[in-house]
Parts: C-alpha cells; sequence; structure tokens
C-alpha cells in the first residue's frame, strides 16, 4: 500500500487540527490527511461483525472508518470496563491499513438514550428525563443533571485512557462524543430545574460571542430563547465530557448534527433541537471551545441543499467535515465540492455487509454499480490525498457536483482567480452539442492549483474548459501543456502521456474512466 497510509509501529504525534488563514488541516502522522471515509451501520460495533466490514472497506478505497463505541458495551455493569471490542477494533483496523473515527454513542444517540446502559435508561430517579412543555415525561435524558453527565463523563474518561494506552500509533485521529444529540418534538426541557436556569440571566460567554447586554434567555434571545437554551446546555455538557477525555489524549473531538432544512426556519419541534443545528453553530463555539468543529450529517440529495449545508458548516472558525452523507448513487459526486472547499473528509453512511439500508436515506441496496461510484472517487484520490490535504490547507482547491436544478442548465462554474473553469455535464466528447446532464447526476469535478498557472484536474462524467477571467485582457488563452499521469504510491506525480488535438481542442473531458492531468495554461497577447 501507498506511503499515506502506512502505520508508524512506534508512538507517533497525536493527531490534531490546524488553522490558518482560516484554512484547516487534520493534521495524523504530521501531516494533512484527506479522510476518505466510510462510517459502518449502528449495530456493526462488535467483533463478530467486522469480517462483514472489512470488504465493503477495502472494495470502496477508504482510508478512514467511523465505528460506534457504545456506552451499554463498555459498562454493562456500572463501574465494570470491558473494552474487548475496542481492542479487536484497532488490531484489526491497523492489520487493514486504515484508522479510525470512534463515535461515543452514549447519552444521545440520535437524541435517544438506547446506547446508554440499563442501568442507566431504566433510572428515571437518578438519571432524569426531560420534561415536555405539557409537563409529560419526554423520552430524551435531561442534560441539566450532574448524576447523569458524571456517570456519562467518567466512561468516556475511560475510554480514552483505555485508548491512550493502546494506541500509541494513534490508529484511532478524531473522536465524536454522542452522536446527533439534541431532542426531538420538544425545543428544550421543561422541567422544574430547567425552567429555574431558563428564567435566569444567560451566561457570560454566551452574551459576549453574541455582544448582547445581560437579561434573562427571554430577554436576551427572544424568539430563539428555547432553542439557544436547550443548545447551550447540550453543548455545556457535551463540553465537559470532551474536555475530560482530552484532558487524557487530546484527539480531535467533533459533534455531527441531524439538520434542520438548510433553508428557511422550521419548528424546532421538527427537528434536533439543541443539536449543533446550523442556526446555533455560535452557541456550541461559545459553550464547546473543547470541540474542534461541528459537523453535518447530510442526507438532503437536492444539489442546492447539500451545497448550502457546506456553505454553512464550512467556516474559517469550523473546518469542514461530513461525518456521514448517504450511500445512494447520486451523493457520489458531493465529495467533489466537499473536497473542493477544502473538507477535512466524506464519509458515506451505512458501509458494510451487514445487510441493513437506510433507504430513503441513503441506497436501497449497495450493489456494485453503487459502490464503484463511491470507490471510485476514493481510487483516484488516495495516492495523493496528502497532496489534495496539502493544497486544500493552502486554500488552492475547487470542486463541483453536477446540478440537477433546470436553472443551472448542467453547467458549473468554478473561480480560480486568473482563469474559470467551466464545467458541463451530459456532452459528447466534440463539446458541439448543449450539456443535457448525465443519465443520472455523477459528475465532479476537483481542481487544485499547484503552480503558477498550472492545475490538477479530476473527475469523472464531466467535461471541462479553462478560460481567462478577464475577458478584456487582451489576451488569448491556450493550453501550454496537459499531461495525464497517475499519483504513485510515495505520491509522487508520474507523467503518461500529454493529451493534445482532439483530447484538448473542444474542451478535456473526463468520462467513467479514472484521469488525473496536470493542466498548464498559457496566453499570448492579441485576441
Ligand atoms: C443518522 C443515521 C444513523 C424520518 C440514520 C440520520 C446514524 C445517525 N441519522 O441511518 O442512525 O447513527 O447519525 C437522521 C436523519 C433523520 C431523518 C428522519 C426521517
Amino acid at each position: 500500500l501507498f506511503a499515506g497510509t502506512a502505520h508508524a509501529q512506534t508512538a507517533t504525534e497525536v493527531p490534531r487540527l490546524v488553522t490558518r488563514d482560516g484554512h484547516h488541516a487534520l493534521m495524523v502522522d504530521g501531516a494533512p490527511w484527506l479522510m476518505l471515509g466510510a462510517q459502518v451501520n449502528n449495530s456493526s460495533n462488535y467483533t463478530a461483525m467486522l469480517p462483514k466490514v472489512w470488504p465493503t472497506i477495502h472494495a470502496m478505497h477508504a482510508n478512514t472508518v467511523e465505528v460506534p463505541i457504545a456506552w451499554e458495551q463498555i459498562e454493562r455493569t456500572e463501574g465494570q470496563f470491558d473494552f474487548s471490542f475496542l481492542d479487536q477494533l484497532l488490531a484489526e483496523a491497523r492489520q487493514n491499513k486504515v484508522r479510525l473515527v470512534l463515535l461515543w454513542f452514549a447519552t444521545w444517540k440520535n437524541t435517544s438514550p438506547n446506547y446508554a446502559p440499563a442501568w442507566v435508561k431504566l433510572d428515571n430517579a437518578r438519571f432524569p428525563r426531560m420534561t415536555n412543555a405539557k409537563g409529560e415525561t419526554h423520552y430524551a435524558l435531561s442534560p441539566l443533571h450532574r448524576s447523569t453527565l458524571e456517570a456519562d463523563k467518567r466512561a468516556f474518561v475511560k475510554l480514552m485512557q483505555h485508548l491512550k494506552a493502546a494506541d500509541p500509533q494513534n490508529t484511532v485521529i478524531m473522536v465524536q462524543p454522542e452522536n446527533e444529540a439534541g431532542t426531538y418534538g420538544s425545543v428544550r426541557d421543561f422541567s422544574p430545574v430547567a425552567q429555574k436556569l431558563f428564567d435566569g440571566p444567560v451566561p457570560a460567554a454566551l452574551l459576549k460571542k453574541f455582544r448582547k447586554p445581560a437579561g434573562s434567555w427571554k430577554q436576551v434571545f427572544g424568539a430563539d430563547a428555547d432553542e439557544y437554551f436547550h443548545a447551550w446546555s447540550i453543548a455545556r455538557y457535551i463540553e465537559e465530557i470532551a474536555a475530560a477525555g482530552k484532558a487524557v489524549k487530546p484527539v480531535p473531538m467533533y459533534v455531527n448534527a441531524a439538520l434542520a432544512s438548510a433553508f428557511g426556519r422550521q419548528a424546532a419541534t421538527t427537528y434536533s433541537s439543541g443539536g449543533p443545528i446550523h442556526h446555533v453553530i455560535d452557541v456550541y463555539k461559545a459553550a464547546a471551545p473543547s470541540l474542534d468543529l461541528v459537523a453535518p450529517d447530510i442526507y438532503a440529495r437536492d444539489h442546492a441543499a447539500f451545497l448550502e449545508y457546506l456553505k454553512l458548516y464550512g467556516r474559517a472558525d469550523n473546518a469542514l467535515l461530513i461525518p456521514e452523507t448517504g450511500n445512494a448513487p447520486e451523493f457520489a459526486r458531493y465529495f467533489y465540492p466537499v473536497v473542493g472547499k477544502g473538507g477535512l473528509g466524506f464519509a458515506p453512511f451505512g458501509m458494510d455487509d451487514s445487510g441493513y439500508y437506510n433507504f430513503p436515506l441513503g441506497a436501497k441496496t449497495l450493489d456494485a454499480p453503487t459502490m464503484e461510484l463511491f470507490a471510485r472517487n476514493y481510487r483516484v484520490f488516495a495516492p495523493m490525498m496528502r497532496e489534495w490535504a496539502k493544497l486544500a490547507f493552502a486554500g488552492k482547491t475547487w470542486g463541483v457536483a453536477e446540478p440537477t436544478d433546470p436553472k443551472a442548465e448542467h453547467k458549473q462554474i468554478m473561480d480560480l482567480g486568473k482563469y474559470r473553469a467551466t464545467a458541463t455535464f451530459g456532452q459528447y466528447q466534440f463539446g458541439t452539442d448543449k450539456p443535457t446532464g448525465n443519465p443520472q447526476p455523477t459528475g465532479g469535478l476537483a481542481v487544485a492549483e499547484i503552480g503558477p498557472d498550472e492545475y490538477l484536474v479530476t473527475g469523472f462524467d464531466t467535461r471541462v474548459s479553462f478560460a481567462l477571467a478577464d475577458a478584456n485582457s487582451g489576451r488569448s488563452m491556450l493550453y501550454d501543456r496537459v499531461e495525464e499521469g497517475h499519483y504513485d504510491a510515495q505520491g509522487h506525480w508520474v507523467f503518461d502521456r500529454v493529451l493534445n488535438g482532439d483530447q484538448t481542442d473542444y474542451g478535456i473531458n473526463f468520462t467513467d474512466r479514472a484521469q488525473v492531468l496536470h493542466v498548464k495554461l498559457g496566453s499570448y497577447k492579441g485576441n
């Protein structure tokens, strides 16, 4: 296998997130890492299931696998810990030459306490559930009780202590405390304990973040008060757990969001209120400085919505990471805008052969053509993922996915500064016909600036043409040299041939065959 995923046998530097000039990198073994990820199904966190995991991971060419570690699994009896699955997982991940992201399913898993041990989820006196606005008991655990927080934190710290001892080579590169935290069906906890806090003052850190004068939650945040209060409460709870875990081993930590609609504002009772929804990212930033980022789980198939989520979560103060997305065919092309925007990683959900498919969120079944759409992206990027991640950290990457909105006219434009790249979808290679879209939306293209006037270009089912951005420059652009090649096991460019004539005269074509190009542009005076 290539050097990028080779495991150091001895202790390495602990992975960390770095940010420079608003760009981000996940440093793994001392260099930026592009997470070509996959998440297994929820109940694949047992040793007996691992043989059903690895073949899918290899077929996909993933370099990072996200796997749950359940509280019920490590502390079935209070105070007695069992890390046998984690030990087996670490050993098998190393054998299979992939890195891991651990998902801590505990107080909240898709908002519910189902993954908490029985001694927690059955004991409503010691670990109180929330109360809804009508005064009824709600299914979700309240974020406002020390007893619950201390119990979860203790188990999480044990997990991190085990990891510190068992993983000096940092096979685990990130940890996600909780999973899709928040609450469905109630905007917040309305218990007397909660109400008292809600009527009290907004904490100073939050006032500072929002530049607001002091007051009660209602006074300061008006119509947003209930959701902000709940988001703050959950984020503080997770902050304390993450901080305690990082004090043991400072692996990057993030939380994932079950998203609200990308456009407009729905009632908070219709999504996971209190989770890291896009409009409360700043609440999470103020409440949870130990979290390296908040991340969207994107199951929206719509092109405009998917891209909007990338914009909402990809910020100078929040690195873009897609810890979950659908594994249906039309999601594969979204890999390109994610890596184009400098995303740390991309991970389709449900990637194993356990036989579970979460349609309509993802695929009906992971048949070979579906797998291939994901695999082909990773196959191309795997040998150059270090190079790509470095370029992304420098802010020199772009990417587009085939649009489906008729208004987009099967076209996407990338502004590269001096040049403009136009991607079109569903055209013959000669390019004289109008783009009509691919039979299915499979087109995707990524571009990186690798030197003056020189771009790495790769993708599938897409045509691309370059032009000078300034139409009045008095200059004409041409292809100085278009090299087709590939990256070798050490991440070095290997030249295969020069594309010219039909292969470039009418635009550059990416088909269903893997192609990586180095495109050197030039211009001469006169037009
Ligand atoms: C995701 C996944 C897994 C009625 C769903 C998406 C994963 C979790 N949740 O397969 O459960 O652990 O993070 C929630 C999307 C809710 C849509 C509800 C439609």
